[in-house]
């Protein structure tokens, strides 16, 4: 048998040329959307920290957008909130032209379920169905501001759930929520989709209503064909086998996308890799996987849905966005045909090591032939640093901060 003692060793190694083409074929056809809340000023629960050259209103989230996808090319759409970045009454096709004059154009529209006071019992899990209604109108609202924007993906968050034993009925909000779903669905344009996003816990601390994927699977499947489960990789827990759930929504053809960050306890929403990078290329190898099995690649929606508190915002989003081009090229590195020949005879180590042994080869030149033909910067954190743009943006926005009187803030976005 070949000798496979230099695996044993896993250490940096160069791609084949045969290998050079693979990562950049991978990074032909990857994009990553960047969340306008990434570029906000955030905070947690505790308090809010400004940054001076935190966004303030949604032109200042694009420009940041598209000077971020101008710098790595692989960002063109911008996912929105729609209360935060839509005020009311205002025609969304201006933010569309808006985006566009960034050279950027809006992604995901998320709507927002969880700021307004009648949202305190709950949105479609409220047992108002007042309510309900009022929340299920402000989904369907969203849907038209998708329609209006050319956005084909609708992401539903809920933070409803109950944070005490016996304070509602788990039952009852399960049908609550299928019967709001599935009313939205019937509301979606042709071409749109609706991502269901689970998360185990957090704002409620004793049941969330959609806390996992078999909830999120289930939900969207009873709502109809165009709704998806949305996989946010820091709403699991420490112990879940994240890559084994993209595996199997990937075999019901159920994974319509991802919220990326990382995390190194809950939903941290640190920046993605920063903790586990290991974890992210499994993920990317499952799909990888999935569509050399299949002959065909799906259509995924990579989201990065992050908030820096104390990183800047620009470099963390550059930072996150590299990381997941690196991994992605890297993971399509895998020897699909050896692992399944070291899978068939259960060569356990061999299989093992022809993961790490992908996940170990430097990709750095891909990435570096890939941006030289699309006239990119070869270091788009270090051009980022060169430009000037923090400098200029901090200037204005401190002195517009102080003009509208933004000394104080909530403890989010
Ligand atoms: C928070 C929630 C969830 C949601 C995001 C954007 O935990 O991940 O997708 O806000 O609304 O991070
Ligand atoms: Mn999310
Ligand atoms: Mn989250």
């Amino acid at each position: 048998p070949r000798d496979h003692t230099h695996l044993l060793i896993v250490h940096l190694s160069t791609m084949t040329p045969a290998q050079l083409r693979r990562a950049r074929a991978a990074l032909e056809t990857f994009r990553i959307e960047t969340p306008s809340w990434g570029f906000a000023d955030t905070g947690t629960r505790f308090g809010k920290f400004f940054q001076d050259a935190a966004a303030i209103d949604m032109n200042d989230k694009l420009a940041d957008a598209g000077h971020v996808h101008a710098l790595t090319g692989c960002c063109p759409t911008v996912a929105v909130h729609v209360l935060w970045d839509f005020k009311l009454g205002e025609d969304p096709k201006a933010v569309a032209r808006l985006a566009r004059k960034h050279g950027v154009k809006i992604g995901a529209i998320n709507p927002n379920l969880f700021q307004d006071q009648c949202y305190k019992w709950g949105s479609f899990g409220n047992n108002d169905p007042v309510v309900r209604a009022a929340a299920l109108q402000h989904c369907v609202d969203s849907v038209a501001i998708g329609k209006a924007v050319g956005s084909d993906c609708l992401s539903l968050w809920f933070a409803d759930g109950t944070n005490y034993p016996g304070q509602g009925s788990i039952r009852a909000r399960k049908q609550c929520f299928e019967e709001s779903l599935r009313a939205l669905h019937a509301k979606l344009g042709p071409k749109q989709t609706m991502l269901v996003e689970y998360k185990p816990f957090e704002p409620a601390f004793y049941a969330t209503d959609i806390a996992d994927w078999g909830m999120a699977l289930l939900l969207a499947k009873k709502a109809g064909p165009r709704a998806k489960v949305l996989v946010d990789t820091g709403h699991h827990y420490n112990a879940q086998n994240i890559e084994q759930i993209v595996a199997w929504l990937l075999d019901e053809d159920m994974l319509g996308g991802f919220h990326f960050n990382d995390r190194r306890y809950a939903d941290d929403d640190l920046t993605l890799g920063s903790i586990d990078p290991y974890q992210v290329f499994r993920i990317f190898h499952e799909i990888h996987f999935f569509a050399a099995d299949r002959g065909r690649r799906p259509k995924i929606a990579y989201m990065i849905d992050q908030c820096h508190n104390e990183k800047p915002k620009i470099e963390a989003t550059i930072q996150t966005v590299v990381m997941a081009q690196e991994l992605y090229a890297k993971a399509a590195l895998v020897d699909h045909d050896a692992l399944r020949r070291a899978q068939a005879s259960n060569n356990v180590v061999d299989a093992e090591l022809i993961l790490k042994h992908a996940f170990f080869t430097d990709v750095a030149p891909a990435l570096a032939a890939w941006r030289k033909a699309n006239q990119l910067p070869a270091d788009p954190l270090a051009e980022h640093r060169r430009s000037g743009y923090v400098r200029a943006a901090a200037a204005d926005r401190k002195r517009r901060r102080k003009e509208l009187g933004l000394t104080q803030g909530g403890s989010f976005a």
